[in-house]
């Protein structure tokens, strides 16, 4: 039977990269994100092997609300991709504290709040693995991204604890830190970004996207528990 991944930030980029390539490898793909259209484009080419749930990753009712559909209509999860998020740069300096609220909501909350109402969901299925993707920015920091990568450094403190966790009853529990990636990330915030990566020759989501899933088709005793990425150009952060 076809493992069911949840993919949270499937409307663009590497979460919509990631549908595809696990949809190819026979998974059952629950496509997660606010732009229900987007999803919706991306289920009708994945056809019979994509679901569509729209859903603020932030917004903790509507999370244990969506993971009751699951279990009724799917019966557990084996892989929650939790890759939503979102990035605004500025010097910390001159930044503005509804940004930090946005960056923490959706990449901390965000992995909280999946997180908790996806373990139950995988408990008794071998193999079951949760994935969050970091940054480098969340292993080394990166200037202009302060708090985006404070937020990314909690990514994976939370999960070097809960690997501890879960580990024991083989839940895997993994994290992907990429560099810079083409996608619509932080697009609306900067041309500098793009000539950046432009200049660093940066990664597709595709790349990424196979990390995961080289990763999550590793025999279910095996942990790959940190994956860092980046363009061989890019030497900082
Ligand atoms: O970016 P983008 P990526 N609730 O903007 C969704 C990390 N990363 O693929 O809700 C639910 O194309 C949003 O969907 P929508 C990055 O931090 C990237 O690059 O419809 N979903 C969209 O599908 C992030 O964790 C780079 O707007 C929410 C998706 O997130 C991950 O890679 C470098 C949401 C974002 O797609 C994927 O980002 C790096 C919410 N509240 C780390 N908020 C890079 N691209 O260079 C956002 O180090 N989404």
């Amino acid at each position: 039977t076809a493992k069911i991944a949840v993919i949270t930030g499937a409307s663009s980029g590497i979460g919509a990269a990631a549908a595809r390539l696990l949809v190819e490898e026979g998974a059952h793909v629950i496509l997660v994100a606010r732009r229900v259209e987007r999803l919706q484009e991306l289920a009708t080419e994945l056809g019979d092997s994509a679901t569509v749930m729209q859903l603020d990753v932030a917004d903790a009712a509507a999370v244990t609300a969506m993971f009751a559909t699951i279990k009724s209509r799917f019966g557990g999860v084996d892989l929650l991709f939790n890759n939503a998020g979102l990035g605004i740069s500025s010097p910390f300096e001159s930044s503005d504290p509804a940004d930090w609220k946005s960056m923490i909501d959706a990449n901390l909350y965000g992995v909280l709040n999946c997180t908790q109402a996806a373990i139950p969901l995988m408990r008794g299925r071998a193999g079951a693995m949760i994935c969050s993707v970091s940054s480098v920015g969340g292993r080394y920091g990166a200037a202009t991204w302060s708090v985006y990568s404070a937020t990314k450094y909690a990514v994976v403190g939370f999960h070097d604890a809960l690997r501890k966790e879960l580990g024991e009853e083989g839940i895997r529990v993994s994290v992907l830190e990429p560099g810079a990636v083409w996608t619509e990330f932080g697009e609306n915030v900067s041309d500098a970004l793009l000539t950046r990566r432009t200049q660093l020759e940066a990664m597709q989501s595709e790349d990424v996207a196979r990390a995961l899933v080289f990763a999550f088709a590793q025999p279910a005793n095996v942990l790959i528990q940190e994956i860092l990425m980046r363009p061989v150009k890019q030497i900082a952060p």
